[in-house]
């Protein structure tokens, strides 16, 4: 069956499912002699899923089975009325829209060519069981790995049900690195935790560095909040390789080489305690280690730094007294500067810099990352992530970064044999994707994908399930960039024979013949457990409000000051400039820049750096990349070129143009660009290969070199060459 042909009848399998009751003039109040929910007009409440940091929340009313209106709340302050362009028309575009998968698919032909056929929800789980019992049986559970990440934020359909299932059955955990973790380690080398300034108190900051962040895409309903800031005369710097959308909110952009910002914040500290602009009792008191990071950033003059970092020894002398003299100063920082070899040296010396200028002491003076340990405070994790009480045993741990090198490993013992991949797009996200590929072509590999779409990872899956989307599944919705508590409401039943992801695991334990009590806990009363707590963040918010309201603020200190007086999450509760932790592993105590050994694809044949950046306004990672008018708006996949390096290659604007290393090769149009500077090329991350010319995209280039904390990925390193089709 081809493309088309199945793109209809799964169209037309919905279309007669909804006509069927209409054509028979059957009122289905007859056949029940109940009032259906989906007959009933209703509105209710529930939040975006995406893996953003904004979390908005949102109100749905539906009609017969049908969405009447769908809007962003109007009521939740963070929200503030507005979802970004991307989600304006998401009932239409995911839950309604004519490709969705919404039966159980077995594979009928090659892996990857994307031929299927419709099989019942039994029979393909009593299938996968059987091969399931068989991979145990003869390789052990580790044979089995999950592959679940971020495409549902919900605290339930993300893995609560699926990482009871993979412990019971003693798979292989899946190192969940791929976003955050070698930033989160980098700044809790420092602070101890992520959790320091709130969004909301931006507005009280004099200057604010926006550092390897671009919250006009990645996080918009910040920038409100920093609007407001400006207004009341804050200055606003840029610190990104790339001249992102942000470029536009900012009143200086500081382009430095990609990978170099530890230097930059190093010289940073260097000038400040040079010119002695650092607060000495706010030092004294609440820190470690000054003198050693005072003879560390000996090295790191800020001569030394410009020829590392490509920028002025004046611009860095002038940002570092900026800084410490605008107080409240604010950095914020998030994920996207971490892909790189330095990544999480480079979070540990910016994390540095509040506590040596005091900037700590004042609300919106501070550092400004993560919010989700707030959340991870309050609820009742216990109660509800029982991976670690059920698995017996230890169990392998596999970086999801390395999923290429993993599937097709001929000495990994046990190997391999099953990959459940859900909330998930891998073969178009984790670096090194022709190798992620080849290893999903693999014969002897039980590939089962659990998604809405056909996706590039779908194709090479042996059976399909469809999954719920957030208009007709339960959740509670936590947050990583804001301090609210969202409860998603259904507004629909499943449409087709759809089921969201924690029914999967429930039948497939049932099938396992696992009857362990904690697979029969329902979605809701996974919800209510979560929320069981009585830590103060907490009080008031309970399942019965959150089902009034929708949303709640977390009752969280005012004035919000995490470190005025110290309290830092360390070992020794105090900011660490040194790690002792570090010099007992015999590693760097002190955030570094070392020389990192070149390979074969350093500069000789593959001279430009490639960032892969998510850039995109109408696509969350590879999500609603499939969608026609989204991916109209936002236009062919690109390369964004210094004119230099497009005139040596006699590239012109348009052209289309082959973008390659020893990796692969993907085709994109050459756009001559001023946001980066020679030497470095920009290809947007999250186009599907299997809708872009020539079969591939931007990770098919990327390097599965590991970032040097926290697992991370450093793909920014990758380098390439270009040149016309
Ligand atoms: N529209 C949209 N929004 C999204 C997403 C999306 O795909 N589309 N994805 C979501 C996800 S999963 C995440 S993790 C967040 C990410 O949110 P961000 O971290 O804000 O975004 P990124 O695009 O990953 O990276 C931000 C910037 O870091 C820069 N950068 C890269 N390397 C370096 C470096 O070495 N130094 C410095 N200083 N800067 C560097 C890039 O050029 C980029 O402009 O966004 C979320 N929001
Ligand atoms: N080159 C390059 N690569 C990158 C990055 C980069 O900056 N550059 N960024 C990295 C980062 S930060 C991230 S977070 C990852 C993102 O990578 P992923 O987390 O894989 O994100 P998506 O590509 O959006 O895929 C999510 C999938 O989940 C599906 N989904 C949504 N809701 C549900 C549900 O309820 N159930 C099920 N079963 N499925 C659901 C969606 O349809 C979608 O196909 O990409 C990483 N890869
Ligand atoms: S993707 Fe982000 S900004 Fe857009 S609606 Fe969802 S949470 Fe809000
Ligand atoms: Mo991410």
């Amino acid at each position: 069956m081809d493309q088309e042909n199945k793109k209809l009848s799964r169209r037309k399998f919905v279309n007669t499912g909804i006509q069927g009751t209409t054509l028979l003039g059957l009122n289905p109040l007859l056949l029940t002699g109940r009032t259906p929910r989906e007959q009933l007009k209703k509105t209710v409440k529930g939040a975006c899923y995406h893996d953003c940091p904004d979390t908005c929340s949102w109100e749905v009313t539906s009609e017969q089975g049908k969405v009447t209106r769908f809007e962003a709340s109007s009521s939740n302050p963070f929200t503030a009325g507005s979802l970004c362009n991307k989600m304006v028309h998401f009932p239409d575009d995911v839950t309604f829209h004519p490709d969705r998968i919404l039966t159980p698919l077995k594979r009928t032909g090659a892996k990857g060519s994307g031929e299927f056929e419709r099989i019942g929800w039994s029979q393909a789980l009593s299938e996968i069981a059987q091969q399931l019992k068989n991979i145990v049986s003869h390789q052990g559970g580790e044979a089995i790995l999950p592959f679940g990440y971020a495409g549902t934020e919900g605290l339930v359909q993300n893995d609560a049900m699926s990482s009871r299932f993979f412990a019971r059955l003693g798979a292989s955990k899946l190192g969940r690195t791929i976003c955050g973790d070698t930033a989160a380690t980098g700044v809790a080398l420092a602070l101890g935790s992520t959790t320091g300034v709130l969004p909301e108190d931006m507005v009280h900051s004099k200057f604010i560095i926006l550092w390897g962040t671009n919250p006009v895409i990645s996080n918009p309903h910040l920038i409100p909040y920093l609007d407001e800031a400006k207004k009341a005369g804050a200055r606003v710097v840029l610190v990104d390789p790339y001249r992102s959308a942000s470029a536009s909110i900012a009143d200086w952009h500081i382009q430095p080489r990609p990978g170099t910002d530890v230097v930059l914040a190093l010289a940073m500290i260097h000038t400040i305690l040079r010119e002695n602009l650092w607060d000495e009792d706010y030092v004294a008191s609440y820190t470690t280690g000054i003198e050693e990071l005072r003879s560390h950033v000996q090295k790191y003059d800020p001569e030394t730094a410009a020829q590392i970092t490509g920028i002025s020894v004046t611009d860095i002398e002038h940002l570092a007294v900026q800084y410490a003299q605008s107080q409240p100063s604010l950095i914020r920082v998030l994920i996207g500067m971490e892909k790189s070899n330095h990544g999480a040296n480079a979070f540990w010396a910016i994390a540095m810099l509040p506590a040596l200028v005091g900037a700590w002491r004042k609300p919106g003076g501070g550092l400004l990352h993560f919010t989700f340990e707030l959340f991870g405070e309050c609820l009742n994790w216990e109660g509800i992530d029982l991976a670690n009480s059920i698995a017996e045993g230890e169990r392998r741990t596999i970086n999801m970064v390395e999923l290429g090198k993993v599937l097709t490993d001929h000495d990994l013992q046990p190997p391999v044999k099953s990959l459940f991949v859900y909330n998930s797009n891998p073969a178009v996200i984790v670096p090194n994707q022709n190798l992620v590929i080849e290893g999903l072509k693999r014969n002897d590999l039980l590939t089962v994908v659990i998604e809405h779409f056909m996706t590039d990872t779908a194709r090479y899956a042996d059976y399909i399930f469809p999954a719920t989307s957030q208009l007709e599944h339960w959740d509670l919705m936590i947050s990583w960039g804001q301090c609210y508590i969202n409860l998603n409401e259904p507004a629909l039943e499943p449409l087709g024979e759809a089921k969201p992801n924690c029914e999967f695991f429930r039948l497939l334990a049932k099938q396992m013949d696992f009857d362990d009590a904690y697979f029969s806990e329902s979605d809701l009363k996974i919800i209510k457990t979560a929320l069981k707590s009585k830590h103060p963040y907490l009080k008031g918010i309970d399942f019965k409000y959150l089902l009034k309201h929708g949303w709640a603020r977390l009752q969280l200190p005012d004035p919000w000051l995490p470190h005025a007086t110290g309290n830092f999450r360390t070992k020794s509760g105090k900011c660490e400039f040194y790690s002792q932790a570090l010099a007992e592993e015999g590693k760097s105590p002190l955030p570094d820049h070392y020389p990192v050994q070149k390979t074969t694809e350093d500069h000789a044949q593959y001279p430009l750096q490639l960032l892969s950046i998510k850039s995109t306004r109408y696509f969350l990672n590879t999500s609603h990349a499939n969608i026609e008018h989204l991916r109209t708006a936002e236009g062919d996949p690109k390369i964004e070129i210094h004119q230099t390096d497009a005139i040596s290659r006699n590239l012109k604007n348009g052209d289309w143009v082959m973008v390659f290393n020893q990796r692969g090769e993907i085709q994109v149009k050459v756009e001559i660009s001023q946001k980066v500077k020679e030497g470095i090329v920009m290809v947007p991350q999250g186009f599907w290969s299997s809708l872009t010319k020539g079969g591939s995209s931007v990770n098919a280039l990327t390097t599965d070199k590991l970032s040097d904390m926290g697992g991370g990925s450093a793909l920014q390193e990758t380098k390439v060459e270009v040149k016309k089709i």
